[in-house]
């Protein structure tokens, strides 16, 4: 289908427009009433901008980033699946963020929110490295919120298992002042050093490269960009687990698709299904969500459960 096909058939005037996205790949503009804004590629089905009715974007997106059909986009909210990381036999956080998703479905409901559906199904590629017969949706539902919800069903005769994550990169004024509430007494594994333990802070806070799954957080967790005054509430369903990434200085010259100092820029706080994967049966469906919410006045989070005897991956 052409761009022009999909903007007659998916289009809705004042709230989804498909138009040539960065890279020349089809992307999603979505409007909300209230004056918050979206974008999302059909390469990966990744969010690459939220924008706020205020005008800021929460979502951090490199000015390197690249927009290559197989590739990653360094920003936005990466969809991974079905492998988090190196975390098992497959390519790194999978196949679905370097796929060309197609649009399912553009609706404007009757509380004015505007939500597009993207697909993808197995095919000669997937199969190639997940030997498995799989339908994905993610729905993007933009209102006050932005609500991001990631579908599998299983359309195998074998069952099969997976891990998933929305990789958020979030913007924040200034890494170092940022933090993360909502993690105390939660088990941990740090991915650089595969150090184990269980978090003792009210708010983790970035001092240097970390790159840490917690497993089994509370439903909320609240990212407070302390330089900027903003707050951000972190609403997930299904995907416990969140990771906590930021590459810092050194780690940060390795990625070429992001600039030497963005790193004090961003944030990623990902929720995820990883320390235990998910099993589909035949005919099963499994669905996470994951719902942002800005400036909450008074944000507080509960407390969290005492540490899970969970084992970390
Ligand atoms: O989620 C954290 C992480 O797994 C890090 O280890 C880091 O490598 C990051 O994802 C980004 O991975 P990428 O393949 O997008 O460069």
């Amino acid at each position: 289908m052409t761009i022009a096909e999909m903007q007659a058939k998916f289009g809705i005037p004042g709230s989804v427009t498909v138009a040539k996205g960065r890279g020349g790949i089809p992307a999603l503009a979505l409007s909300h009433a209230s004056g918050a804004e979206a974008e999302v590629s059909l390469l990966g089905a990744h969010v690459t901008s939220w924008c706020t009715a205020d005008g800021v974007d929460r979502l951090f997106l490199s000015r390197y980033a690249e927009f290559k059909p197989g590739g990653a986009i360094r920003g936005g909210v990466p969809v991974i699946f079905p492998q988090f990381a190196n975390e098992g036999p497959f390519p790194k956080h999978g196949f679905a963020r370097g796929a060309q998703w197609t649009i399912e479905r553009t609706a404007v409901a009757s509380d004015e929110s505007v939500t597009v559906v993207l697909g993808l199904q197995d095919n000669l590629a997937t199969r190639a490295v997940w030997p498995y017969s799989f339908r994905l949706e993610l729905t993007v539902r933009l209102a006050d919120t932005l609500t991001i919800t990631l579908s599998c069903k299983n359309r195998d005769r074998e069952r099969y298992s997976f891990t998933a994550a929305l990789h958020s990169y979030f913007q924040v004024a200034d890494a170092a002042q940022a933090s993360v509430e909502g993690l105390k007494g939660l088990s941990y594994r740090d991915f650089g050093d595969n150090a184990r333990g269980t978090e003792l802070r009210d708010a983790v806070t970035i001092e240097g490269e970390l790159d840490r799954a917690y497993v089994r957080a509370p439903r909320e967790i609240v990212l407070r960009d302390n330089a900027a005054g903003h707050t951000l509430r972190i609403r997930q369903e299904n995907m416990p687990d969140i990771v906590v990434w930021n590459p810092w200085a050194e780690k940060s010259k390795e990625l070429p698709d992001m600039a030497n100092e963005e790193y004090r820029e961003m944030l990623c706080v990902e929720t995820c299904a990883i320390a235990e994967p998910v099993l589909l049966r035949p005919g099963e469906t499994w669905i996470g969500t994951t719902e942002f919410t800005a400036d909450v006045p008074g944000t507080v989070v509960p407390e969290s459960a005492p540490a899970a005897e969970v084992p970390v991956g």
